[in-house]
């Protein structure tokens, strides 16, 4: 059987491990790639890069995904699975109030020109394509009800959450009018080593390992204290590696269909913070209020945490949990990572 798969976001955390996925499942892999002034941006795949079949492409240039389609198609004759993993976004909530309609091009858009792109081709080929779509639990925002699932209202609460929404009822629309195999996975927060820098699990994680090794801090006058935004939001967090797993049973059904992906355990940024630290034997007291609070090591009066309103949002999701029953009793999805506490210490890197 010859099993192909395009990722869209093939650098970026999801991407890559499924990557890697897919290539133990003998998958040939093409993925497509942004071009970048200075360097490769290849770091989470830079180990099996020799493996995959890269293109240059971008979500926001039709001629760029139909291009890379049309050579999927005339180089693999044989093909009997195709499957497209759109993943490529810009994914970060904050940035995206910045920068709305950049977002929104790529992550509205530019799945509309790839769900596109797939219905005009010809039918035989569009019968043998399998379509995933990253959405997101962004969309409950405001939640409506709790613990959210697939039937749970939409109240997306940033540009980015909106863009998401559109490119889910676009996935639903193209499904039901045209009778495409397409999916979309309903994600919760879902972190990793490969994490971009600026999530607030990796910002912590990152400054937690950057004071492991001090012998002590109360001499160390060079501790500049992490700074946080809104420490009292809850998220529901698993391990990006079973997260995908859940994205490609989903397109193993008979029948296309949206899931759900959650830990169903909700936990505030200031517990992950607090949980972190006690990893390496600091307890955090904490102090004041609002942007006045800090957190200092019980032992040592040092301040560590600190609040700075630039990391404030417009509009805050202060609530999400959700219910992955459907995935789990339908996919037979079931996470390795199943505690928060599992996740943090492969993120420390133990
Ligand atoms: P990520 O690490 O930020 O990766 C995003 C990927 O999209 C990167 O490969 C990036 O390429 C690519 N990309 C950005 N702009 C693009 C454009 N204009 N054209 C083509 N590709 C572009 O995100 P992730 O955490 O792996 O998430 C994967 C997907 O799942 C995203 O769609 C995200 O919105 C969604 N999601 C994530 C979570 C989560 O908790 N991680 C939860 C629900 C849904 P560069 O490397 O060149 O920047
Ligand atoms: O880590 P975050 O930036 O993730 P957020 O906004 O929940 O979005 C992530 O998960 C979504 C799934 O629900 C994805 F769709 C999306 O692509 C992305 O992967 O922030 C988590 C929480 C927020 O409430 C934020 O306000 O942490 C709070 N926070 C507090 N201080 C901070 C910080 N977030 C960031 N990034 N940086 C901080 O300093």
């Amino acid at each position: 059987m010859n099993k192909i798969a395009l990722i869209t976001g093939i650098t970026g955390q999801d991407g890559s491990y499924l990557a890697e996925f897919l290539l133990k499942k003998n998958y040939k892999i093409y993925g497509i790639v942004r071009r970048n002034s200075t360097v490769f941006n290849y770091k989470n795949i830079d180990h099996i890069k020799n493996e995959l079949n890269l293109r240059y492409g971008d979500l926001t240039e039709s001629s760029s995904l139909f291009s890379v389609i049309s050579e999927i198609i005339n180089d693999n004759k044989e093909l009997s699975v195709f499957e497209i993993y759109n993943l490529g976004a810009q994914s970060h909530v904050k940035i995206s109030f910045e920068i709305p309609e950049y977002t929104t091009n790529v992550d509205a858009t530019g799945t509309l020109k790839l769900l596109d792109c797939i219905k005009n081709l010809s039918e035989n080929i569009r019968n043998k394509i399998r379509f995933y779509q990253a959405s997101t639990s962004e969309m409950y925002g405001a939640v409506l009800e709790v613990p959210q699932k697939e039937t749970t209202p939409f109240n997306p609460q940033s540009p980015y959450a909106c863009a998401k929404v559109y490119s889910h009822f676009l996935v639903k629309n193209y499904r039901e009018g045209y009778n495409l195999f397409a999916c979309s996975g309903i994600l919760f927060n879902h972190e990793s080593q490969r994490r971009g820098d600026n999530f607030v699990t990796k910002k912590v994680i990152n400054y937690v390992k950057s004071i492991k090794n001090k012998d002590s801090l109360e001499i160390d006058n060079n501790i500049k204290p992490l700074k946080m935004g809104n420490i009292n939001s809850k998220r529901d967090w698993g391990h990006a590696k079973d997260y995908i797993n859940g994205m490609w049973l989903m397109l193993q059904q008979d029948n296309p269909d949206d899931y759900v992906l959650a830990m169903g355990q909700t936990t505030t940024v200031r517990d992950f913070i607090n949980i972190s630290f006690l990893k390496i034997g600091i307890k955090l007291k904490w102090e004041g209020e609002g942007v006045d609070e800090k957190g200092y090591d019980e032992k040592t009066n040092t301040v560590l945490v600190e609040i700075n309103k630039k990391y404030f949002r417009p509009c805050e999701v202060e609530l999400l949990i959700g219910d992955s029953s459907k995935a789990r009793n339908k996919l037979g999805w079931k996470p390795e990572y199943d505690t928060l506490d599992k996740l943090i210490d492969d993120m420390l890197d133990y």
